[in-house]
Parts: structure tokens; sequence; C-alpha cells
């Protein structure tokens, strides 16, 4: 008897946790954490409807941060997102 009694208090404590983290945004991308793919997107970035910073060139330098955002395919890119000659 006692051990349902423990039970039945840990799911509801469980079921209290997973109700309030469906609201939880830590990284206030606009994204819930419960689908959001990218829980660490930098303040001020643009994200996807996965909660991912945006690269539209997909050069790996998040939008934010690059500087050159129409890198061409294929070229390697320094910190700036920029193509190295
Ligand atoms: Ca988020
Ligand atoms: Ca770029």
């Amino acid at each position: 008897m006692k051990t349902i009694y423990i039970v039945a208090i840990i799911s509801i404590l469980l079921a209290g946790c997973a109700q309030e983290n469906l609201n939880i945004d830590s990284d206030n991308d606009g994204i819930y954490n419960h689908i959001d793919a990218c829980k660490n997107t930098p303040k001020l970035a643009k994200v996807d409807e996965h909660g991912c910073a945006l690269d539209l060139d997909n050069d790996g330098v998040i939008d934010l941060y690059d500087k050159c955002k129409n890198t061409p395919a294929l070229d390697k890119v320094n910190a700036n997102g920029c193509s190295l000659k």
C-alpha cells in the first residue's frame, strides 16, 4: 500500500515537471525548449522553426555573426563567415 502511495506521488511530480517544461524557452528565441533543437541560440539571432540560428549561406557561421552573407557554397570561411583567399 505504501509503495502505491509513493508511486502516485512520484507520478504527480513528474507530470507537473513535464507540464511546466512545455512553457519554458531558455534562450528566449520564441521556440519552447521541448521543440527547440538548438537550446542555446545567441541572443538577437534569428531562428528557424526548429529554434536554430539562421545560416542562409550554410557556411557554418550564423547570420548574426556572418559579415559575408552570400558566401559561395564549398568556400572555406573565416570566423566572420567570409571566404578565405
Ligand atoms: Ca528556445
Ligand atoms: Ca557567409
